[in-house]
């Protein structure tokens, strides 16, 4: 990868999207797991803004998980609206975002932000959502009214997102340049309209029958192709909940420790990632900081810590043809 300015975390202290409280703490943890540590090991250059929240919780609202979708709503519109302004400057600039949720609702804002940027640079933007599932609920699909399965829906322009979740602060992105990577739990409604729309959808019979490496070779191949901008979106139950208990909406059989290393190691020779979401890790559900440990090393392996470490330099990438 070739070496950002600086890498800029952005913490968003929020549970607000899901209906498990806890991982509003999650910007916290991955800090105490040492994240920026791992990062300066590595020869980058660190600057964290801070978290943001709700600025003002009302003294009389209760817990987010004892309040219904519909009333946690507006928290998530007003921080995605922020998110997405913060992140605009920190692209504008030149730099690194790297995002901690909170959970996955965030990423409304954070790829917003990339859109913005790149609509104004002309790059094409390509997501790989990192996920068990592939949030791509509309309000109409969604079977639990929560927003952190619906961020990709609404970025790729779905319908049925009414006017409050429109804005200035919202980008858009083509749903043929998404990919979902490591899913195993896709609801029926969802998943014609990820047909319809032509999300790739790289679930886990496909790491299963061919593995990570093929299936990256030829989308990093197709993102390099264009010149594009490659936003990574890691949410923490993508990986097998074995290695990363830390999450509220855990599935079976995920990624394995050394799959989801892989992937991190590629998309690093590449040189193609531009900006970064850690999302849904949930530090009252992790064993011990393990899930967060895990994702502080899978960022290290992002930003090009390898086992030999630089001097073995990237792998030469190959074309599929
Ligand atoms: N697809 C389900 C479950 C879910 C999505 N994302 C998470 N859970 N974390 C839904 O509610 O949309
Ligand atoms: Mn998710
Ligand atoms: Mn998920």
């Amino acid at each position: 990868m070739t070496k950002p300015r600086r890498i800029d975390l952005i913490g968003i202290a929020t549970a607000a999207g899901a209906s498990v409280r806890g991982c509003g703490m999650g910007p916290e943890a991955l800090r105490v797991a040492g994240l920026a540590e791992a990062l300066i090991e590595l020869d980058q250059v660190v600057v964290d803004h801070g978290d943001l929240r709700r600025p003002h919780p009302a003294l009389d609202a209760s817990p987010a998980s004892q309040r219904l979708p519909d009333e946690r709503r507006a928290d998530v519109l007003d921080l995605a609206a922020r998110i997405s302004d913060q992140g605009l400057a920190i692209l504008d600039a030149g730099n690194f975002p790297v995002f901690l949720g909170g959970d996955h609702s965030i990423a409304m804002g954070t790829v917003s932000a990339v859109a913005r940027h790149c609509a104004a640079t002309g790059k094409p933007v390509f997501v790989l959502w990192v996920d068990a599932h592939a949030d791509f609920n509309t309000p109409a699909t969604s079977p639990s009214g929560n927003l952190h399965g619906m961020p990709l829906a609404l970025l790729c322009g779905e319908p049925g997102f009414d006017d409050e979740y429109q804005g200035e602060w919202l980008g858009r992105i083509d749903p043929r340049h998404v990919s979902v990577i490591g899913a195993r739990s896709v609801d029926r409604d969802e998943r014609k309209l990820l047909n319809a729309r032509g999300v790739e959808v790289l679930d886990m019979r496909k790491i299963d029958e061919l593995g990570v490496v093929a299936l990256m070779r030829t989308l990093l191949t197709r993102v390099k192709a264009t010149g594009g901008h490659l936003h990574v979106s890691l949410d923490v139950d993508a990986m097998d909940p074995a290695i990363a208990p830390g999450g509220g909406t855990l599935v079976p059989g995920g990624l394995s420790y050394r799959e989801a290393h892989l992937i991190m190691e590629m998309l690093h020779d590449s040189g193609l990632v531009g900006s970064l979401d850690v999302v849904e890790l949930n530090p009252f559900l992790d064993h011990g900081g393990a899930s967060a440990t895990l994702l502080v090393d899978l960022v290290a392996s992002l930003f090009g810590r390898a086992i030999m470490g630089e001097e073995a330099g990237p792998v030469e990438f190959v074309t599929e043809e």
